[in-house]
């Protein structure tokens, strides 16, 4: 997959090269391109933003710029775009967001600022490929470059041998709707607490039942709304308790 991200803050996207996004860049599976904004600029200081029409606080990132910056980064690679730009007035960005992302071949982040990016930019190129406004939650981040972050890593690892192990993005939470229950590791006993007993019987179906009904807890305690999206047919006999 190729990744373009276009910003005025490059080098907040740095850590798109480091651990696991690194890695992945390292063995070819993602190939990441940042993109400065300020160098499709013709003045002097550099301008990307403006006064919004009708009036109001903030600045709105200026059309022109944004248009030469992606016509640009566009054309630099022959793979169908899907522009992602991240904003709080955007769709919310899930899972099964992050599952279609990466079915694509190719991703174009613009990282708006201030007060969000002309609308006619977003205009513009749908009317040439898919672009969506997402969101990654209900508040305000300064930019979308926090956001980018975010999705990148959510799409990165569910590519194929990304992650070492593919059982690790199939089996976690989201992926059967609810949320993962507790996990445990060595030592058997620490500071007084013993890992529970279930896990330690080598009865496969009880603990596979006990993770169940651990998830099925905590996500009726923590995220109710999504035990209630839950279609019926995604729950057993013995979910009935919850
Ligand atoms: Cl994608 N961008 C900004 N600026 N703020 C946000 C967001 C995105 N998602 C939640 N808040």
């Amino acid at each position: 997959m190729r990744i373009d991200v276009v910003t005025i803050f490059p080098g907040y996207l740095a850590p798109l090269r480091e651990s696991l996004l690194g890695r992945a860049a390292d063995a070819g599976l993602i190939e990441v391109a940042l993109h400065d904004l300020r160098s499709w600029t013709h003045d002097v200081h550099q301008t990307v933003d403006d006064a919004p029409y009708g009036g109001g606080p903030g600045m709105v990132m200026r059309p022109q710029v944004w248009g030469e910056a992606l016509d640009a980064v566009i054309a630099s690679d022959s793979r169908p775009p899907r522009l992602v730009v991240p904003a709080p007035a955007g769709r919310s960005f899930t899972q099964a967001t992050a599952r279609a992302y990466a079915t694509e071949q190719r991703l174009v982040f613009a990282c708006g600022r201030y007060e969000g990016i002309d609308q006619r930019v977003v205009d513009h190129y749908s009317r040439q490929f898919p672009v969506d406004e997402v969101s990654i939650g209900d508040y305000v981040l300064v930019g979308g470059e926090a956001a980018v972050l975010v999705i990148v890593e959510a799409v990165a690892r569910l590519l194929p041998g990304v992650l070492g192990n593919p059982r690790s993005a199939a089996e976690d939470s989201f992926s059967d709707g609810l949320l993962e229950g507790p996990a445990y590791t060595r030592p058997e006993v620490w500071r007084g607490q013993a890992v529970p007993e279930v896990l330690r019987s080598g009865n496969h179906g009880a603990i596979a039942r006990w993770r169940r009904d651990r998830a099925l807890e905590r996500t009726a305690k923590r995220r109710p709304d999504l035990l209630a999206a839950l279609p019926e047919d995604r729950l057993d006999a013995a979910d009935q308790a919850f």
